[in-house]
């Protein structure tokens, strides 16, 4: 599959959201975040597939002054199927959703994903079906991208990628600090 680079897509989220907390499913892609920049403000599932979009959702009800930015791969995002209509239902205004699409289980050897077909349509029309406030195809990180990423949520963001040409060093934080360092986030936000 054809597509932007992840790296760039993931320095472009976060340069467009520079206080965002960002959570990032397993695999590749939270090791291509920590590329880009770590910091308290990100959350890394080391291992837990499908789990960033059901932690982006409880963090998102608890941090209610923050932008909250989920990212996954196709994969992952097959993985929180039954998570998405619980978003449309509690519909945070501050969720944003980012899929990163290759079409396939990269961090495992890519194996091909059932996700998107041919136009990765289907992940859209999930998101819009489940009651995101929209669910954008953009083809890399667009002004429109970065003005959707303060708009009211839930938003749903469907960004196809290439495939990767180096992988990333694994993620360095223990899973300890990185639960330190959220749950510091909501003491300072008065959540905990
Ligand atoms: C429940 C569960 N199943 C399988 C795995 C193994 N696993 C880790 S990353 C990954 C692939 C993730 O694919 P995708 O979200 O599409 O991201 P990509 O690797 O393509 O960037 C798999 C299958 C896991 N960590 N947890």
């Amino acid at each position: 599959m054809s597509g932007a680079v992840p790296t760039e897509v993931l320095a472009g989220l976060v340069s467009a959201a520079p206080d965002a907390v960002f959570v990032s499913t397993c695999g590749y892609l939270s090791r291509d975040l920590q590329q880009v920049g770590d910091g308290p403000n990100f959350f890394y599932l080391v291992g837990s597939m499908g789990a960033a979009l059901p932690l982006g959702l409880a963090l998102a009800d608890c941090l209610p002054e923050m932008q909250v930015v989920v990212i996954d791969g196709d994969g992952s995002f097959l993985m929180s199927l039954n998570c998405l209509p619980l978003v449309g239902a509690q519909a945070p205004r501050n969720l944003v959703h980012v899929v990163l699409d290759n079409g396939m289980h990269e961090s495992t050897g890519g194996q091909r994903t059932v996700a998107t077909g041919r136009s990765g349509a289907r992940i859209r029309r999930a998101m819009r079906a489940a009651g995101y406030a929209r669910a954008l195809l953009a083809p890399r990180v667009t002004d429109t991208v970065a003005r959707a990423l303060r708009q009211t949520g839930p938003t749903g963001i469907h960004i196809p990628v290439a495939p990767r040409t180096s992988v990333a060093p694994r993620i360095t934080t223990e899973p300890e600090e990185l639960v330190r360092r959220t749950r510091k986030l909501l003491a300072d936000s008065g959540r905990q």
